[in-house]
């Protein structure tokens, strides 16, 4: 079994339920959700002109290779009615693995941890909240030291 972060984000028609939602999906899957942080209201990042985000993350547990997760959160995200948009822009549901144990990945369509973690406090603030001390296998900082260092940005 290995121990999953996964970010959970929306910003267009109920984004409370629609982050409810995603998480009741995750279960549906087979994945055992463990921590559920709470929802954060967070201003938009990278493209600024579109409406705020509900945000939060859970921690999970599943015997889901990376790959194997990755495709099952697409198939949520789908499910929930996601459409291509550009990049950064509005969406019904996106679903990040932020960390997946320790492994590190850098294919072309899959990056563990998120490559963007650590300069989002959208991602930072509700994983601070489960899982403060979990350290970044990269970098080397827990969750809340990344927290401090983007607040000191
Ligand atoms: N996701 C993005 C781009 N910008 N901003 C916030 N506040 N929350 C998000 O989840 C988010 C974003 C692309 O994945
Ligand atoms: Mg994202
Ligand atoms: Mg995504």
């Amino acid at each position: 079994m290995a121990i999953v972060y996964i970010g959970i984000g929306s910003n267009i028609g109920n984004r409370q339920a629609n982050c409810a939602g995603a998480v009741e999906e995750l279960k549906s899957k087979g994945i055992t959700v463990k921590k559920i942080s709470s929802m954060h209201e967070t201003e938009p990042w990278g493209l600024k002109e579109q409406p705020k985000f509900i945000n939060m993350a859970v921690e999970a547990e599943t015997s889901m290779s990376p790959e194997e997760l990755l495709s099952a959160i697409k198939d949520i995200e789908e499910d929930m009615g996601r459409k291509e948009t550009v990049k950064w822009g509005p969406r019904i549901m996106d679903l990040d693995i932020l960390f997946y144990d320790d492994i590190v990945i850098d294919m072309e369509h899959l990056h563990i941890p998120h490559p963007l973690l650590h300069k989002r406090d959208f991602v930072l603030n509700p994983l601070s909240e489960i899982a403060p001390g979990k350290l970044h296998p990269v970098l080397r900082k827990t969750v809340d030291q990344l927290k401090e260092a983007l607040i000191r940005d």
